[in-house]
């Protein structure tokens, strides 16, 4: 359905409900008789030049006509999800960085909602994109290890995620929606996996991660930047990466103005090897990692002033989060959380998020109830007149309620599952969490961790897991060592299968994406 066909369903429904708004009483009354004659066969440019008049008459803005219409139901809000790689949940402004200048990040912050316990399903870039997509711990998919059974898929992997999986983005292209993936996407380089057979019309961006390329001494090919299914350049340019990608992503948005749009914006930085454009060099107070925050916090800024030029704020979620913590290097924060990248402590899998969606999301207030980006799939589809598939297990939630600040209808999930590759290493459920004990605790990229004891933590009280008191709660700790049983038995663990896990995607003879020959 076309954005000016909402317009008008919306305007209707309004004006059956007047009662809703009725400072706008006029508007509504008005409203009523236009949907008259547009149901006469009064054509769009017709209808808005009508609106116009009907507007001036009541001396309401266009931009109040558009919120009004958003707030009703009846308009497809647009959505774009910013999604950056290693950034930590201490290095942004608004999430008590000191360092880093994020002011339009922070903006985000003051104009939307504060998500203080937002996690990702993975402390590392792969199985987190996969949860991202289809709604689902990584182990549901089987996209926690790569075909080797290593932590992430490395370039011309066998392996990708099941074309079968129903994305976010097919989802939404169901509903009428223009969708991009402008970054970097991880889930398989494979022509099959690729974000143009998941649901993406359009694609620009890296098929893994910026530190795969020749750089890393090994035989792959040159980190490849793709527009759709082909290689435009490699190695790709990575100093000119953030800002190509909000470049693409503001012509994207431009280009689709009149219909509702989904923009997936998976950033390449601040991941190893940070890269800059020259205008941002040097500039921060935190080095390069300072330089490459600063960057993306600059791309938010323009993306946001093309929604505001172009009227479309009002109607459209913005989210801003990371798909995993920062490193533990100089100058990256997870403040005040324990851990990083890579780990099942806090610092691994809470992320900083934002979300505006101005009249919507209440702004300048922090929720600290746990949610997830699996919570956005379930969200995003009935936000869009859609549902979540019904023919399969989802892991995500609806959040309507705690985006829109409501109690009734909230019912946060039992238990969140903290996944490391195949392992189950922790689970929260309410402020409790707990880690269970393990005789090897795995890492990816390391050695596992021998003889890990339970441990458990309140995270109201002790957000830095600084305090186990496993001890003092035997029946804490045996409620939540049920729950991971449940996990079990439902998605596995290590060698153990899960009853309800699906498969990947696999390819028999995985090809390199490189140039196409001159
Ligand atoms: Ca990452």
């Amino acid at each position: 359905m076309e954005h000016e066909s909402d317009l008008f369903m919306s305007l209707r429904g309004v004006s059956r409900r007047s009662n809703l708004h009725p400072h706008d009483g006029r508007l509504l009354r008005f409203a009523r008789n236009d949907m008259v004659m547009v149901k006469r066969g009064m054509d769009r440019r017709g209808f808005l030049g009508y609106a116009g008049a009907v507007l001036a008459g009541t001396g309401l803005s266009g931009r109040a006509l558009r919120a009004l219409a958003g707030a009703e139901g009846g308009a497809k809000p647009n959505f774009v999800i910013i999604f950056c790689d290693d950034l930590g949940y201490g290095d942004v402004g608004c999430f008590g960085s000191t360092k880093n200048r994020t002011p339009n990040v922070d903006r985000l912050a003051a104009e939307g909602t504060r998500f203080t316990s937002f996690y990702v399903a993975s402390g590392v870039c792969t199985p987190s994109r996969a949860s991202l997509m289809t709604g689902c711990y990584p182990r549901r998919v089987n996209m926690d290890v790569d075909a080797a059974g290593l932590g992430v898929l490395l370039p011309v992997s066998p392996k990708g995620l099941n074309p079968s999986e129903i994305t976010i983005a097919e989802i939404l292209r169901g509903q009428g929606y223009a969708t991009a993936c402008i970054g970097k996407w991880h889930l398989g380089d494979q022509l099959e996996f690729l974000p143009t057979r998941q649901g993406f019309d359009y694609y620009f961006g890296i098929p893994y991660s910026n530190d795969m390329g020749t750089q890393s001494g090994t035989n792959r090919p040159p980190l490849p930047l793709m527009r759709n299914e082909e290689v435009i350049e490699a190695p790709a340019d990575q100093d000119t990466l953030t800002r190509r990608y909000a470049e693409e992503a503001i012509r994207f948005i431009g280009a689709n103005k009149h219909r509702p749009f989904f923009v997936y914006l998976p950033h390449a930085m601040p991941h190893l090897p940070w890269h800059v454009s020259d205008a941002f060099r040097g500039k921060s107070a935190n080095g390069l990692y300072g330089d490459a925050i600063e960057e993306i916090d600059w791309s938010v800024g323009r993306i946001l002033g093309a929604l505001q030029e172009l009227g479309l704020d009002e109607r459209t979620l913005v989210v801003f989060t990371s798909d995993n913590g920062a490193m533990g290097l100089e100058g990256c924060s997870n403040r005040p959380l324990r851990g990083q990248k890579a780990s099942t402590w806090e610092g691994g899998m809470r992320e900083p998020c934002v979300m505006r969606w101005p009249g919507k999301i209440p702004a300048g207030v922090t929720r600290d109830e746990p949610a997830c980006t699996m919570d956005l799939l379930p969200t995003f589809a009935y936000l869009a007149g859609g549902k979540p598939p019904g023919d399969r297990i989802i892991d995500g939630q609806d959040i309507r309620p705690l985006l829109f600040g409501r109690k009734e209808g909230w019912a946060p999930r039992e238990a969140f599952y903290y996944y490391q590759m195949d392992q189950l290493q922790a689970v929260r459920s309410g402020k409790w969490k707990l880690h269970l004990p393990l005789k090897q605790k795995k890492r990816p990229w390391a050695e596992p961790e021998p003889d890990s004891p339970a441990q458990l933590y309140d995270l109201q009280a002790d957000i830095g897991e600084t305090n186990n008191v496993a001890d003092r709660h035997p029946d804490i700790v045996e409620r939540l060592t049920a729950l991971a049983e449940k996990a079990r038995e439902d998605l596995g663990d290590v060698d153990r299968p899960g009853k309800n896990q699906r498969p990947a995607g696999s390819v028999p003879h995985p090809s390199p994406r490189i140039l196409p020959p001159k």
